[in-house]
C-alpha cells in the first residue's frame, strides 16, 4: 500500500518523537504537521510545495520540554486553534515539568499556562494523551488530559478568560492509568468520550446532553479490564449501525468493538486482527480511496499491520514500505499534506515503553504515500461558527446510494490528532448525491450534489 518518501522531510534526523497533530499554525489556511519531541525540539513541518520544512520558532519548539502528546483546538473562540502540549518527565504520578497551552494573538504566540492568572492550573500529574472536546457543542473547546495516577483533567477557558478544570463538573474526573482518548458522538448525538486504561477497565463516558457524562463501559461491553488498552479510533465498517471502536492493546488482544442495536458493543476482531502485539497507535482511514477504510496498527519494535475490507471481510493486506519491522513507533497521523486527494501517513518513533521517561532509541520520522489511481474522492472541512475546524463534527457522504460516515478528528490513536478533515474515497463513483454535516450541538447542514475531487469547506449555518 505505502511507498516511503521520508526524503521529503527536510533535515530528518534521528530523534525521540511522540505525538503528532495537524493544524494551521501560521494562519495561512494550510495545515502543518506538528511533531512533539522528548528532550528535543517540537517540529512544525510545513509543505512548501516540494518538501516539509520545520518552521517552529523557539517558543513552540520548546527544546527543553519532555513532550509526549499534543492536540489543537479553538479554546477561546477566535477562530484560530490553540496547541496543548502534554509534557511528562516521568511515567506516572507527580511530575516536575508543566504542560504548555500555546495561543496565538496576531502573530505572537504565548503559553497561557505560564500566565500568572493561570498559575493554579498547572498540571502536575504525569499523563499520556490529550485531546480536544466540545462537550456543550458551542464551538469553544476544552482539552481532556488522561492522567496516569491522578484524576482526568478538562481544561476550559472561563468567561473571565481564565483556565479552569471542569473535569469534576463534567463527571469525568476518574482516576486511571490513562492512555488513548477519543471524543466524538459515537453513543449520543453530542460529544462522547472513550478512554483506554492500562491496568484497569477502560472508561466509556456518555454525554447526557448537557455536557455532563455517565461512565458506562462495563454495561456496554468495552471495559476489557484484563488488558492494557493503549490506542483507540473510530471505524466506519460496512453494515455497522454506528461507529465501531478499534482499540489497540499493549501486549494484549486487539479489539474491534462493533455496536449492536440496544447500544452494547461486541468484539468482532478475528484471530488474525486480534493477535497480541506492542501496539502504540491505530488509524482508520481510506488510504487508496476505494470507499472503504483501512485499519493501520503502528507497533513498537515489531512489524506494523494493515487490514483492508476485501471480499466482505477484514483481511491483512500488504503494507509495502510501511512494514517497519524495527520501527519503535510512538504515534502516527494522516493528512493530505500535498493536496493531491490521497492521504499521507506520518509515523513518529523513538520512545521505549513507559512513554513518559527517557531511555528510548532515537529514530527519524517516516513519511508514506500511496500510488496514484483513478478512484474519486471528496474532502470536507466543517467549521465552527467562530471559523475554526469543527473537530467532533460528523460528516455523512452518500454516493451511488452507499453511505460513509466520518468524524472530524478531535484526537485519536495514541498521543495524536489527525487532520481536521472528513476524507472520503469514492472508488469508481463520479458523483456524490448528498453530504450531511452534523455539528457537536446537533446543528445540521445538507449539501446536495457537491463537486468532487476537492476540499469542500462547510461553514456553520447562519442563524
Ligand atoms: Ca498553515
Ligand atoms: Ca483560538
Ligand atoms: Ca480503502
Ligand atoms: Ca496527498
Amino acid at each position: 500500500m505505502f511507498f516511503e518518501c521520508s526524503r521529503l522531510i527536510d533535515g530528518n534526523q534521528p530523534r525521540l518523537s511522540n505525538g503528532i497533530t495537524v493544524t494551521d499554525v501560521d494562519g495561512d489556511g494550510a495545515f502543518e504537521l506538528v511533531v512533539t519531541g522528548y528532550a528535543t525540539n517540537n517540529l512544525i513541518l510545513k509543505w512548501d510545495g516540494s518538501r516539509l520544512v520545520d518552521i517552529a520558532g523557539p517558543l513552540l519548539a520548546d527544546a527543553s520540554g519532555c513532550a509526549v502528546a499534543i492536540a489543537a483546538a479553538d479554546v477561546d473562540g477566535d477562530g484560530r486553534e490553540e496547541l496543548y502540549v502534554l509534557n511528562s518527565d516521568r511515567a506516572s504520578g507527580p511530575k516536575e515539568m508543566g504542560d504548555r497551552l500555546f495561543a496565538c494573538f496576531g502573530k505572537h504566540w504565548l503559553d497561557l499556562l505560564a500566565q500568572p492568572e493561570n498559575a493554579g492550573m498547572a498540571n502536575r500529574i504525569a499523563g499520556r494523551s490529550v485531546i480536544a472536546m466540545d462537550r456543550h457543542g458551542h464551538g469553544r473547546y476544552g482539552f481532556v488530559v488522561a492522567a496516569d495516577g491522578g484524576p482526568f483533567r478538562l481544561f476550559e477557558l472561563s468567561r473571565r478568560g481564565r483556565l479552569e478544570d471542569a473535569a469534576e463538573d463534567a463527571g469525568i474526573d476518574l482516576i486511571g492509568a490513562g492512555r488513548g482518548l477519543l471524543a466524538m458522538p459515537f453513543l449520543s448525538d453530542r460529544v462522547d468520550l472513550f478512554a483506554c486504561n492500562e491496568g484497569g477497565p477502560n472508561f466509556l463516558f456518555r454525554n447526557l446532553g448537557d455536557g455532563t457524562y455517565e461512565e458506562i463501559a462495563e454495561e456496554r461491553g468495552v471495559a476489557d479490564s484484563r488488558f492494557a488498552g493503549r490506542a483507540v479510533t473510530a471505524v466506519d465498517g460496512p453494515g455497522y449501525g454506528g461507529f465501531g471502536l478499534l482499540v489497540g492493546a499493549w501486549e494484549g488482544p486487539q479489539r474491534l468493538f462493533v455496536q449492536r442495536s440496544g447500544g452494547g458493543f461486541v468484539d468482532e476482531a478475528d484471530p488474525e486482527m486480534s493477535f497480541p502485539g506492542r501496539v502504540s497507535s491505530v488509524i482508520a482511514a481510506d488510504f487508496d480511496n476505494d470507499g472503504y477504510e483501512e485499519l493501520f496498527f503502528n507497533l513498537h519494535g515489531e512489524p506494523n499491520r494493515l487490514f483492508g475490507w476485501r471480499d466482505d471481510r477484514w483481511q491483512a493486506i500488504d503494507l509495502g514500505d510501511a512494514l517497519e519491522p524495527k520501527g519503535l513507533g510512538t504515534g502516527a497521523a494522516v493528512a493530505d499534506i500535498d493536496g493531491d486527494g490521497r492521504l499521507e501517513l506520518l509515523v513518529a518513533h523513538g520512545h521505549g515503553e513507559g512513554g513518559g521517561h527517557g531511555g528510548g532509541s532515537p529514530q527519524p520520522l517516516s513519511l508514506y504515500r500511496t500510488a496514484a489511481n483513478h478512484n474519486g474522492w471528496l474532502r470536507v472541512l466543517p467549521l465552527t461558527h467562530y471559523g475554526a475546524p469543527a473537530r467532533g463534527a460528523v460528516v455523512t457522504c452518500t454516493a451511488n446510494g452507499r453511505r460513509q460516515v466520518r468524524s472530524v478528528c478531535a484526537g485519536s490513536g495514541y498521543l495524536c490528532q489527525m487532520e481536521p478533515v472528513a476524507h472520503f474515497g469514492l472508488g469508481a463513483a463520479r458523483a456524490v448525491e448528498r453530504l450531511e454535516v452534523r455539528w457537536p450541538d446537533g446543528m445540521t447542514a445538507i449539501v446536495e450534489n457537491p463537486p468532487i475531487g476537492r476540499l469542500l469547506t462547510v461553514p456553520y449555518p447562519p442563524e
